[in-house]
């Protein structure tokens, strides 16, 4: 039985170590290239071109196509995308993962809609690891990670919504507040996996005490934790040691946001994914 976790390029994530795992890639396209985010992308020269380009861009989704093409060869596969209240990348899982057992009539394929991006992704693709790695058996692994869905969480501090507003993903009107010089959003992924505002910030520290305040608050007792940063290492390791200050050493990993994550993020985004 071979088993494979597959997970669109929202993730950050291009290999993982000991698993079966494909990357499938989202694109963000401008009216003069189309940048793919996978292994190849360079993403400081993509943040560097987007800063000076001032025509339209925007992004977009893996169709079924490119989700069936990644689950090729494997018996046991769980499929993980964006959240589908701001993407089609889900529907485009789903419809794929119905073809893939119409021609492989004994796979497995679990289709799951992540209601949240980058690593909070990241904490469910590595708990199905987990789980398959200690020989669970797959309707077992689809139960725990549906149950283990409920306990992870995730925020995020933006210093812009720009890419957000100018695709139609948030109101002009919730945009304009985060355009505000040196104004940044604390938000969190809502239940229904869309983009809820929670505080608007000047400065780090500011940012950094809402964030932890909203990890408490969502119960966070020192459980794993990833970060993904665009441009920004620096406020991840303070997030980081503030977050050990508080609860010890924890199980906390930092790593860069891939292109779609850095699109929307924007240079400076945190994204921290986090267990209650
Ligand atoms: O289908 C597409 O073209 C992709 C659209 C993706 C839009 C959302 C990207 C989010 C990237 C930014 C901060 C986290 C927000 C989480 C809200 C659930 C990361």
């Amino acid at each position: 039985m071979s088993f494979k976790i597959v997970a669109d390029s929202s993730a950050n994530l291009l290999s993982l170590d000991g698993v079966d795992f494909s990357s499938v890639s989202l694109k963000i396209i401008t009216q003069e290239k189309e940048y793919v985010d996978n292994q190849f992308l360079d993403i400081d020269r993509m943040i560097a071109e987007l800063e000076t380009y001032k025509g339209k861009s925007s992004t977009s989704c893996p169709n079924a196509g490119d989700w069936m093409e990644a689950c090729q060869g494997a018996d046991e596969i769980f499929a993980l995308a964006i959240t589908s209240g701001l993407s089609g990348s889900y529907e485009a899982a789903l419809m794929a993962g119905k073809m893939y057992q119409l021609e492989n009539p004994s796979a497995k394929v679990h289709v799951m809609d992540s209601l949240s991006t980058g690593p909070e992704m990241q904490l469910l693709i590595e708990k199905i690891q987990e789980l398959h790695q200690k020989g669970m058996d797959f309707e077992s692994i689809k139960e725990e990670i549906t149950l283990y869905q409920n306990h992870t969480h995730l925020l995020f501090s933006l210093e812009s919504l720009k890419n957000f507003a100018n695709n139609g993903r948030v109101s002009p009107a919730v945009a304009s507040v985060a355009g505000v010089l040196g104004i940044r959003i604390v938000g969190r992924a809502s239940d229904r996996g869309t983009l809820e505002l929670l505080h608007k910030c000047r400065g780090r520290s500011c940012t950094m005490k809402k964030i932890l305040k909203e990890m408490k608050h969502h119960g966070y007792a020192g459980g794993k934790v990833r970060i993904a940063h665009c441009n920004n290492e620096e406020g991840a390791k303070e997030l980081l040691s503030m977050i050990e200050q508080l609860y010890g050493e924890c199980d906390i990993q930092i790593l860069p946001c891939r292109g779609l994550c850095c699109y929307y993020a924007e240079k400076g985004g945190l994204l921290v994914g986090f267990e209650d």
